[in-house]
């Protein structure tokens, strides 16, 4: 193939789901430039093909030494460059085709690196551990048994345990999201100087979205996935903030193209 290529996990739960947060953030970023690209699906499962077929190294390891095989990859056939990860992915797309336009605007990367472990300490892993349970089904009937010792090895805990699905303990995890977005919101407020109504940058990155922002509208796009639209845990989540997050989401219209064909 001469273009480049998006390795990403397929989900089973409506026809070809693209769920995974990190190869969202990178489909958003190839999508914001303008790039050529197709995708080449994998199940859960499968993931370490992708670490096969492009030779690209997995950035960390298991707690017994082996590779830990995720998604994003990407390969490049211009610069026959392979990498996984999504942020390192986007740094090289930047380097490599900075035009039309760069995720990171001009000397923001630092604010990023910030930005990445607010969200991660606020939000992040409270939202993963609401998700990880109902993953499963998302994964697909053959992946089951893989995705089960893969999160259950990573938490040392039973899907069951990662994700509880009542009483306090997932309540509490509930109360941190929501304080966790109260925060994020304040900080999209502070973007626009205090202006509000029609006057508010609509984006992180003012009237255009940053990186910051397909990496917080992918997790929305993660999370509405595995819970379904219809689900009470979505209602509940765009709901946040006067139902800012579902209005949010919206505005990434033009950026979603999904290359759908399995290959
Ligand atoms: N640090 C990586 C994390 C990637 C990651 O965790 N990907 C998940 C899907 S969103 C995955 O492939 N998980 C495989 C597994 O847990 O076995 C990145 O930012 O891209």
């Amino acid at each position: 193939m001469s273009e480049i290529i998006l390795y990403d996990i397929i989900g089973m739960n409506d026809g070809v789901t693209a769920w995974s947060p990190n190869t969202w953030t990178v489909r958003f970023t190839l999508n914001y430039k303008n790039l050529k690209y197709k995708t080449r699906w994998l199940e859960f499962q499968d993931i370490e093909i992708a670490y096969k077929e492009t030779n690209a190294k997995a950035t960390s390891t298991r707690s017994d030494g082996s590779p830990y095989y995720t998604l994003p990859v990407l390969y490049d056939p211009a610069t026959k460059t392979a990498i996984a990860d999504a942020l390192p992915i986007a740094d090289y797309l930047d380097r490599t085709y900075p035009n039309p336009r760069k995720v990171f605007p001009e000397d923001t990367r630092a604010l990023h690196a910030a930005f990445f472990t607010a969200m991660f300490s606020l939000l992040e892993m409270q939202m993963y551990r609401l998700i990880v349970l109902p993953g499963l089904v998302n994964a697909g009937p053959r992946a089951v048994d893989y995705y089960r010792w893969s999160k259950e090895s990573l938490f040392g805990m039973t899907l069951e345990e990662i994700t509880p699905t009542g009483g306090p303990l997932r309540e509490g995890l509930w109360k941190e999201i929501e304080s966790g977005w109260k925060q994020v919101a304040g900080w999209f407020d502070a973007a626009s100087g205090g202006e509000i109504g029609e006057r508010r940058k609509p984006f992180m990155g003012g009237e255009k979205p940053c990186y910051a922002d397909f990496h917080i509208a992918a997790r929305l796009i993660c999370v509405k996935a595995i819970w379904g639209p219809q689900s009470e845990d979505w209602r509940r989540m765009s709901g946040l903030d006067g139902g800012r997050w579902a209005n949010y989401l919206e505005q990434f219209h033009e950026y979603m193209h999904v290359d759908t064909q399995l290959r």
